[in-house]
């Protein structure tokens, strides 16, 4: 129960969470938003064995309600999709010295040759990479500089440009980093997961749902899928190729305005034989666009490996 600074009560939401001796967090999911007692956003899904990690940004509770307040980010285990484990943080801004915007953005946590690499964005200071061997971390800065930068994203000039790493592992183990806001950018990793492999292209997604940021790449029969935000206030649109470098075929709209919230953030994986789509609103009672909240839906396709519209299939959580 918290109190507001005349003294009322604020209006309480029901958690079912349970705070450890360590700080980790044992909770049960009771529909959307997945996490009630702590504001999420930008979620990434990796899926190892039987277990559903999901990393997420972090909105603090006293973020304004016209700028991003973001110094860490979250980590979140499940292996039923109903019992969710907070871990300790592992990885805050901090860890990035030369980030002196102090701002964690949206990352990406990925694993090669038994380390785990978390990309993550800090605004206009650039890209990062941490590394751990454990996937709750502690991650240290893997460089000691940015990965990437707003010299890597050609046709940019906002200070913004460089944001919103996703990772990509193709069925050959050929890594690839795609990022961007406005123009989305695409290149491949070498097997140090630490330095960029050749050049870096810019992906031509057209203009009829402009790309705006938060790309997400994953594969089903073959087929690349490009889910990304589209347009302002951010809609979630995606994209199909043959090849991960384009052409991309852009498919349209699978999702809606993200509530109260005017950015949305797309992540995709299939865990149990059943495809999940994650992204953000500001459902909490108190939400709004910097204080974001992680849903988790089903996602379907259509016999032609279209996606469905997310509002057309069934609720997967109860
Ligand atoms: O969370 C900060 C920024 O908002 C992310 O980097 C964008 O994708 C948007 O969700």
């Amino acid at each position: 129960m918290e109190f507001n600074a005349d003294g009322t009560i604020k209006l309480v939401t029901p958690t079912n969470a349970v705070t450890n001796k360590d700080g980790s967090i044992d909770l049960i999911a009771n529909g959307n938003p997945l996490f009630r007692h702590v504001h999420t956003a930008d979620a990434a899904a990796y899926v190892e064995g039987d277990t559903l990690w999901l990393f997420a940004g972090h909105d603090e509770d006293d973020a304004p309600n016209n700028e991003y307040k973001m110094t860490d980010w979250l980590t979140f285990s499940t292996t039923d999709l109903k019992h969710w484990h907070q871990h300790p943080v592992g990885l805050d801004i901090s860890a990035f010295k030369w980030a002196t915007s102090k701002q964690a953005f949206a990352g990406h946590v990925a694993k090669r040759n038994g380390k785990y690499y978390w990309y993550v964005s800090t605004n206009w200071c650039g890209i990062g990479v941490a590394v751990s061997d454990k996937i709750t971390g502690p991650y240290k800065d893997a460089i000691g500089k940015p990965l990437l930068t707003n010299k890597d994203c050609r046709g940019s000039s906002h200070s913004w440009a460089c944001i919103d790493p996703a990772i990509f592992i193709d069925d050959d183990n050929t890594p690839y980093i795609i990022w961007g806001n406005r123009q989305c950018y695409i290149a491949k990793l070498k097997d140090n997961m630490t330095e960029i492999d050749g050049e870096i292209h810019q992906l031509d997604l057209g203009n009829d749902f402009p790309f705006t940021e938060a790309p997400w790449v994953h594969k089903r029969d073959g087929k690349y899928y490009l889910t990304y935000a589209v347009s302002w206030p951010e809609r979630m649109g995606y994209a199909i190729s043959d090849n991960i470098m384009g052409p991309w075929k852009p498919m349209g709209l699978i999702d809606g305005i993200a509530g109260n919230s005017n950015t949305t953030h797309p992540s995709i994986v299939k865990f149990k034989d059943q495809w999940l789509y994650f992204t953000h609103d500001g459902s909490l009672h108190d939400g709004h666009s910097y204080k974001r909240s992680v849903v988790m839906k089903n996602l379907e396709y259509n016999a032609d490996g279209s996606i469905k519209p997310i509002d057309s299939t069934p609720s997967l959580i109860k």
